[in-house]
């Protein structure tokens, strides 16, 4: 940057029309539409005729034409709706933040609708003095606000044995990513005084499933928070309005929404959760237990068989999210064709510790089909593995983290398909 705004003006108007002459492309696709367009040249009625006035939705909306953004589920992967899953739109968005409304929801007995003034939050067991928090004793405490993702263990466990749903919502939409407001849980802990036999806490939801996990002591005190914001505005009652637990980088089930209880004891508690659920059966036969960090891992969110390339060939911009349960993304790479050849990924927007980052990848498409991957690496040197590389260490009975290479094939067409590339 600093060396082509440091060359003589006529030099650097030159390179600015070879490069405009380079992108042929796109200058071709603005002037296609230049000359006699009915969009430009017949006023439509939003010209013509006033809108509606403020207030006529005091809880704003979006946009009518974007009535298809929205959480979807899958109706053969649960038996009933109240212990079941939705996706986040992930072909729809950009940036790094889900809006709260786009949130997937995973219930294991419905959407618990607690009265704010009727919610208290216990903490007891190994404490010098046991407490009991109302929402506005815990708002009395000083705050922080951070982004991180919340991915569900389960995210992409369908994939395990090859390609299965058709869009990134589904193979990949069990996760969102906010910026929380709470208080620190060493914060809520220190007030009760941990005695020095406390090594794991116990958290636990108020909902009818009343969801219990243990995590231990140094995770508690490290960076867990008691949120009760997400994007500046109460939590939805889908997310455990109006208090969840928030467990950085950590596996979704640990982030106990409706936050009722908080038990500090000596050892686990070997809750269902964490023992016939949130375990990985290997090929031994034994089970991966307390599998707590979520693995760095990437996806192309468009184009993908949801946002098929419509535009035909020319520029095209790939995009797609990546995400490290231990820390930043430091490099995403792209492949155009199965993973022969690997091209650096732009990053953009904010790099934040255990939250969703943003790649682009703009090239020329010049028709042909492509296979395309993305695969990220993360603060700690990590690289996301391919889907057999981690098969051959998990073998396939697992349901959960399946943080292997995605691959969408695209045809000549544009459209977009799950495969795998072995
Ligand atoms: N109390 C309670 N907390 C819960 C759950 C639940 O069913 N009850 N589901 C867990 C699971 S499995 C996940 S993946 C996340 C989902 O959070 P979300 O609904 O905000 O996406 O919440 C976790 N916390
Ligand atoms: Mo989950």
């Amino acid at each position: 940057m600093s060396d082509e705004s440091r060359q003589p003006k006529a030099s650097r108007r030159a390179f600015l029309t070879g490069s405009l002459a380079a992108g042929g492309a796109l200058a071709a696709v603005g002037a296609a539409r230049a000359a006699g367009d009915p969009a430009i040249l017949e006023l439509p009625d939003w010209t013509t005729t006033l809108g509606e006035g403020v207030d006529a939705n005091p809880y704003g909306m979006p946009s009518e034409y974007e009535a298809h953004v929205v959480r979807r589920n899958v109706p053969w992967l649960t038996a009933d709706p109240v212990s079941s899953v939705n996706f986040t739109p992930l072909h729809e968005l950009d940036g790094i933040i889900t809006p709260n409304g786009l949130c997937f929801e995973r219930h294991h007995g419905g959407v618990a609708q607690v009265d704010p003034a009727q919610w208290r939050l216990m903490i007891h067991g190994l404490v010098e003095t046991p407490l009991v928090f109302t929402l506005e004793d815990l708002k009395r405490f000083p705050r922080v606000n951070k982004v991180y993702f919340l991915e569900c263990a389960a995210n992409s466990g369908m994939e395990w044995r090859g390609a299965q749903l058709n869009g990134v919502q589904f193979t990949h939409g069990m996760i969102h990513n906010v910026m929380y407001t709470g208080v620190p849980l060493r914060t809520i802990l220190e007030e009760c005084g941990l005695k020095p036999a406390g090594k794991w806490m116990l958290a636990e939801g108020a909902d009818a499933a009343a969801m219990t996990r243990s995590i231990p002591i140094e995770k508690a005190l490290d960076d867990c928070m008691v949120a009760f914001k997400m994007n500046g505005e109460a939590l939805r009652p889908e997310q455990g309005y109006p208090a969840r637990l928030v467990v950085p980088g950590w596996e979704g089930n640990m982030w106990v929404k409706w936050l009722r209880r908080l038990e500090i004891g000596d050892k686990p508690w070997h809750h269902r959760e964490e023992t016939s659920k949130y375990t990985d059966l290997l090929p031994d036969g034994t089970a991966r237990r307390f599998t707590w960090e979520m693995d760095a891992k990437s996806v192309i969110t468009s184009p993908s068989p949801q946002a098929p390339i419509t535009h035909g060939k020319g520029r095209t911009v790939i995009t797609g999210i990546a995400w490290s349960g231990r820390g930043t993304i430091r490099r995403v790479d792209v492949s155009l064709d199965g993973g022969r050849n690997w091209l650096p990924a732009r990053l953009d927007g904010p790099s934040f510790d255990k939250s969703i980052h943003r790649f682009y990848h703009e090239f020329d498409w010049d028709g042909r089909p492509l296979y395309l991957q993305s695969r990220a690496i993360d603060s700690t040197g990590y690289v996301q593995p391919t889907k057999d590389a981690l098969r051959s260490v998990r073998g396939v009975n697992s349901i959960y983290h399946n943080n292997g290479i995605q691959t969408w094939y695209v045809n000549e067409n544009g459209e977009a398909e799950n495969v795998e590339v072995s």
